[in-house]
């Protein structure tokens, strides 16, 4: 197991050297297990204060992935014992547990989204995702030929990490800046996309521009596969919250020199938008496809409704002795 500390994958998530939704919730899952046996907590009390202190750490990264918060709930569930060895064994081994289920469901959706692809379709991916990925990868295991043009995805460019990926796997791509999506998409046969959370209503909520992409798609008549593990189904949403739509930084967008060019200006840089489920004609999950409109059903049957952060503070507070 790597040794990275909560600080160093704190600041990795934060900087987006670790990104991606799953990726971020298997980097959180180590770093808790990593806190763990690296303990020097006197007392099971002062064990359990120090995780919640570092999940608290790692959540407050990034807001819009519900990956983060589902993988430190998961690992705080499974969290037991009565004395400290016994609760850092009980999180190493939630953390492996959660690190094998993971890649198995990635696998398990991507033998299912696979079966929504034919031999010869042509595909456009907005962003990058590993999920959506893994259906081209066993589509293309199972003989098909794919094609695909890939988003380039500004303002991070996470489209040129897709690309790469895809020529690894053989399939032929087509590379564009993210205006020219329209005019292509009526030589593709499916939009693939990831997600990052997915609200009790369907929506998707997604990297930003994805929504655009899929109002494109909607006119076009393309079908929207959206690929995403059930990890990431934000409980959250079944009491009403909404997703947190995070804004990062504006020197993303603009050099400060150019900025200084163009004069008194607003910059904005959302990092993530909201496709409403009516633009979506799959959610393809490892427990099978839905029509966005019915996940909730799911969503109620794995997480039920969660009502508080097992790493909330206490009353009195996490200090440290
Ligand atoms: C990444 C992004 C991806 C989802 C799903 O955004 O929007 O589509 O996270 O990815 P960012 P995966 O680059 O800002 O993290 O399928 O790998 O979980």
């Amino acid at each position: 197991m790597p040794t990275q500390t909560v600080e160093e994958t704190a600041e990795e998530i934060a900087t987006m050297e670790i990104r991606g939704a799953a990726t971020i919730a298997r980097a959180a899952a180590e770093a808790l297990a990593a806190q763990a046996r690296e303990s020097d907590a006197a007392d099971p009390a002062a064990f359990r204060a120090d995780m919640r202190r570092a999940a608290r750490r790692l959540v407050d990264t990034r807001p819009t992935a519900v990956s983060l918060p589902n993988a430190l709930r998961y690992v705080f569930e499974g969290m037991s014992g009565e004395t400290v060895d016994a609760l850092e064994s009980s999180v190493e081994e939630t953390v492996d547990t959660f690190l094998a289920d993971l890649e198995s469901a990635r696998d398990r959706l991507g033998r299912i989204g696979a079966n929504r692809l034919r031999d010869g379709d042509v595909i456009m991916t907005h962003c990058h995702s590993t999920d959506a990925l893994a259906t081209v990868r066993e589509a293309v295991a199972a003989g098909k030929h794919i094609e695909a043009y890939v988003k380039e995805t500004r303002p991070r460019k996470q489209g040129l990490i897709t690309a790469r990926q895809l020529r690894e796997m053989g399939v032929p791509v087509t590379l564009i800046v993210d205006n020219a999506a329209h005019r292509y998409l009526n030589d593709v046969d499916h939009v693939v996309v990831g997600a990052d959370s997915i609200a009790a209503d369907g929506s998707v909520i997604n990297k930003i521009g994805t929504s655009g992409l899929a109002v494109s798609a909607r006119d076009r008549g393309t079908p929207i596969m959206v690929a995403a593990q059930t990890l990431k189904l934000h409980p959250g949403t079944l009491t009403g919250h909404t997703v947190e739509i995070e804004m990062r930084e504006e020197d993303e967008v603009i050099e400060p020199e150019e900025r200084e060019e163009v004069g008194d200006v607003e910059v904005h840089n959302p990092a993530f938008d909201v496709t409403p489920p009516r633009h979506v004609d799959a959610i393809v999950t490892e427990r099978g496809q839905f029509p966005p409109e019915s996940i909730v059903t799911l969503m109620r049957e794995l997480y039920g409704e969660v009502d508080s952060d097992p790493w909330t503070e206490p009353s009195g507070g996490d200090s440290r002795r």
